[in-house]
C-alpha cells in the first residue's frame, strides 16, 4: 500500500478525495494535512491528520520524512476569485507551495498530482471544444499560476524523473463542503440556496457557460490518472476533463425539474463575471478519454437529481438535531 500525504485536505476536494483514498488504501495510509485546525466529525476525521503550511518547505519536507510518503496530492491553492484579490499571497501559495512539494518529492521519489484548472486558459483560448495543447495566455494570477504549475511538473518530470501527473479541471459540484473562493462556486450555492430558500440571486449572468463536473467523478478522475500506465500518459500536465458545459439558467431550470417555484435572480459581480469570460465554454476531453479511459457518470440531470436528494437529507438532519 503506497502512503499518500493530501495537502489542502480540508477544502472542497480533500474532503472527499480523503475519505475516497482511505476506503481504497486503508484509513492509516493517507495522511491529510491543512492550515486550518481538524473539527471533530468532519468529512476528513478518521485518519492521519496533521498541519501543514506548503509554503514553508520544512513542514512539506517534515511530512514526507516522517511518514515516508509515496505519493503526494497537493490541493493547497488559493481558487480563482481568492486569487484576484490577493495576488501576491496567490503567488506564494500556489507557486511556491508547489515548488515545495516538487523539491521535496524529487528527494524523496514521490509521485505528484498536480490540480491545474479550466483557468489555465485564457481569451486567446478557442473557446468551444479547446483543445489538449492549445493557446494558454490567462489574464488572471490564478490562471499564470496554473499554466506556470503545469509547465513546473512537466519540468521536473523530463529533468529530474518526478511522476507527475495533472488534470484540468472544471467548476466542481459537491455538498460535503463549500468551495473556496471560486468562479464556478455560483452553481453550489444555486443548489444550496434553491433547498433552503427556494431562491437564489446569481453572481454570473445567465448565459455564462463553462464546463462543471459532479465531485465524485473528479474524485475518480484524480485517482484513476495516478494509478493509469505511465507509458500511456501523452500530456502529464495536464488533462482537459469535463462533464458538462453548462449555464445558470439551464442549472436552474434542471433544479426546477425538482423544485418548481425556485427563483433566481441575476445581480453580477463584475470580477467573477470578467474571469469566467476569459475561460473555456467547453473543453475537448478526448486526449483522456484515449489515454486512460477517463468518462463522467454524472450528466447534469444525474448531478441534480443526486444533490437535490443529498442536501434535503442533510438539512432534515440539521433540523433534527
Ligand atoms: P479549497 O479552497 O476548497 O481548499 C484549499 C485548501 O487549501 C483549504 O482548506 C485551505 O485551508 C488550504 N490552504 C490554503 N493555503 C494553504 C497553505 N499555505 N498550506 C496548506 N494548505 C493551504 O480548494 P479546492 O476546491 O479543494 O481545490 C483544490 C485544488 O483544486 C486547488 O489547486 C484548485 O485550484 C484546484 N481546482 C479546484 C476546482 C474546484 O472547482 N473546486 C476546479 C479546478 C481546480
Ligand atoms: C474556480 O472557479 O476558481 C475553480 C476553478 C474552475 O478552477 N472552481
Amino acid at each position: 500500500m503506497p502512503t499518500i500525504l493530501v495537502t489542502g485536505a480540508l477544502g472542497q476536494i480533500g474532503s472527499e478525495l480523503v475519505p475516497a483514498l482511505r476506503a481504497r488504501h486503508g484509513a492509516d495510509s493517507v495522511i491529510a494535512t491543512d492550515l486550518k485546525a481538524l473539527a471533530p466529525g468532519n468529512a476528513t476525521d478518521g485518519g492521519p491528520y496533521g498541519h501543514l503550511d506548503c509554503t514553508e518547505v520544512q513542514q512539506v519536507h517534515e511530512a514526507v520524512r516522517r511518514y515516508d510518503v509515496d505519493v503526494i496530492y497537493h490541493l493547497a491553492a488559493l481558487l480563482s476569485a481568492s486569487a484576484e484579490a490577493a495576488p501576491q499571497l496567490a503567488w506564494s501559495v500556489n507557486m511556491s507551495g508547489l515548488y515545495n512539494v516538487l523539491e521535496v518529492a524529487r528527494e524523496y521519489r514521490c509521485k505528484v498530482f498536480f490540480p491545474s484548472s479550466i483557468g489555465a486558459f485564457g481569451p486567446g483560448t478557442p473557446r468551444d471544444a479547446t483543445p489538449q495543447v492549445t493557446i494558454q495566455r490567462p489574464n488572471t494570477i490564478y490562471g499564470v499560476t496554473k499554466v506556470s504549475g503545469e509547465l513546473l511538473c512537466d519540468y521536473y518530470a523530463h529533468r529530474f524523473g518526478v511522476d507527475t501527473r495533472g488534470l484540468r479541471l472544471p467548476g466542481l459540484v459537491s455538498y460535503v463542503a463549500a468551495p473556496g473562493g471560486g468562479t464556478t462556486d455560483y452553481a453550489v450555492e444555486m443548489f444550496i440556496h434553491a433547498v433552503r430558500y427556494a431562491r437564489y440571486s446569481c453572481f454570473l449572468a445567465s448565459d455564462t457557460r463553462l464546463d462543471m463536473m459532479y465531485m465524485p467523478d473528479a474524485v475518480a478522475a484524480m485517482m484513476d490518472l495516478m494509478e493509469a500506465d505511465e507509458a500511456r500518459l501523452h500530456h502529464r500536465n495536464a488533462y482537459n476533463i469535463t462533464a458538462m458545459s453548462i449555464t445558470p439558467a439551464e442549472l436552474a431550470d434542471a433544479i426546477r425539474q425538482h423544485i418548481p417555484g425556485f427563483i433566481v435572480d441575476y445581480d453580477v459581480d463584475p470580477v467573477r463575471q470578467a474571469i469566467a469570460d476569459s475561460w473555456p465554454r467547453s473543453l475537448d476531453d478526448s486526449a483522456a478519454r484515449q489515454d486512460w479511459n477517463w468518462s463522467p457518470r454524472f450528466d447534469l440531470k444525474a448531478m441534480t437529481s443526486d444533490m437535490i436528494e443529498r442536501l434535503k437529507d442533510r438539512l432534515a438532519a440539521a433540523r433534527s438535531r
